[in-house]
């Protein structure tokens, strides 16, 4: 027959308490500063939710590593994640757009629910996630990494982000923010436009854009995921054979 517990028998019987409160456990953001990760902790920063960064040093191939690839099996950061998900079971989420979608969805904010403004928000999301992103990327890419100066893809893609800031700046000569009021849209595409001299931009050629640009990075959130230091990735020399090797030339595995 079970015994009772000697404190049982012993102390008068208390009154039962509050479950304590459960600590909120923090977001883990997979995290490396470039355009794509800044993203991220730019929307974490917003809502104020805890979040705690775990480096992914894509310059040593952390990308690559089995525990990684389980929550992004693309091999690329950002990713997150949430311990306290749906049902308040643990969520990981890859995808830059996915991840501002998705904390857009868990806060409320950033994110409008009327049909409208999301629309508008999802509009700009995804012109920069398939358009300013990726040809901003190739752009750097052969401005700056390619071993020879090809002119071909310098040009193509130095004039392409140039026709994409222009569309930014039309866009921004009536409205204050992308999708009209601030949002996930404008969190995609600052640190996109922070590296615009890396792309070939000149933002005085932009004015509406750089006015733009100036509102959003002035956001003490922005300011804060700007100023996450990584000290390995100040010291990474993109000229390192080893370097290159990991991020360029890669193929399935
Ligand atoms: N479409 C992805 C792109 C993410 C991406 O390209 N991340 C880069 C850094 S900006 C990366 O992780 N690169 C690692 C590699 O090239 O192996 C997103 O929006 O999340």
């Amino acid at each position: 027959m079970p015994r009772l517990a000697k404190r049982s028998q012993t102390k008068p019987a208390r009154r039962p308490r509050r479950a304590p409160a459960r600590r909120k456990r923090p977001i883990e953001l997979y995290y490396w500063p470039t355009p794509n990760g800044w993203k991220i902790a730019i929307m974490l920063e917003e809502c104020g939710l805890p979040y705690v960064v775990r480096p992914v040093d894509i310059s040593k191939g952390e990308q690559f590593a089995a525990q990684f690839l389980a929550i992004s099996p693309n091999n690329r950061m950002p990713a997150i994640v949430d311990p306290d998900g749906p049902s308040g079971r643990p969520i990981s989420v890859f995808e830059s757009g996915a991840i501002l979608q998705y904390l857009g969805r868990k806060t409320g904010k950033f994110y409008p629910q009327d049909e409208r403004g999301r629309v508008a928000v999802e509009e700009w999301l995804y012109w920069q996630v398939g358009g300013l992103g990726p040809m901003a990327g190739q752009a750097v890419h052969f401005r700056r990494y390619a071993p020879e100066k090809i002119i071909y893809p310098i040009a193509r893609y130095t004039d392409e982000v140039n026709r994409l800031y222009g569309v930014m700046n039309t866009r921004l000569k009536h409205h204050d923010y992308l999708a009209g009021r601030y949002s996930i849209a404008d969190m995609a595409c600052v640190g996109w436009v922070r590296l615009a001299e890396r792309q070939g931009q000149d933002l005085a050629e932009f004015p509406y854009l750089k006015r733009w640009f100036e509102n959003v990075r002035a956001r003490p959130a922005v300011q804060c995921a700007f100023a996450i230091h990584i000290a390995a990735a100040s010291a990474v020399d993109m000229r390192n054979p080893k370097v290159r090797a990991v991020l360029f030339g890669q193929r399935a595995r």
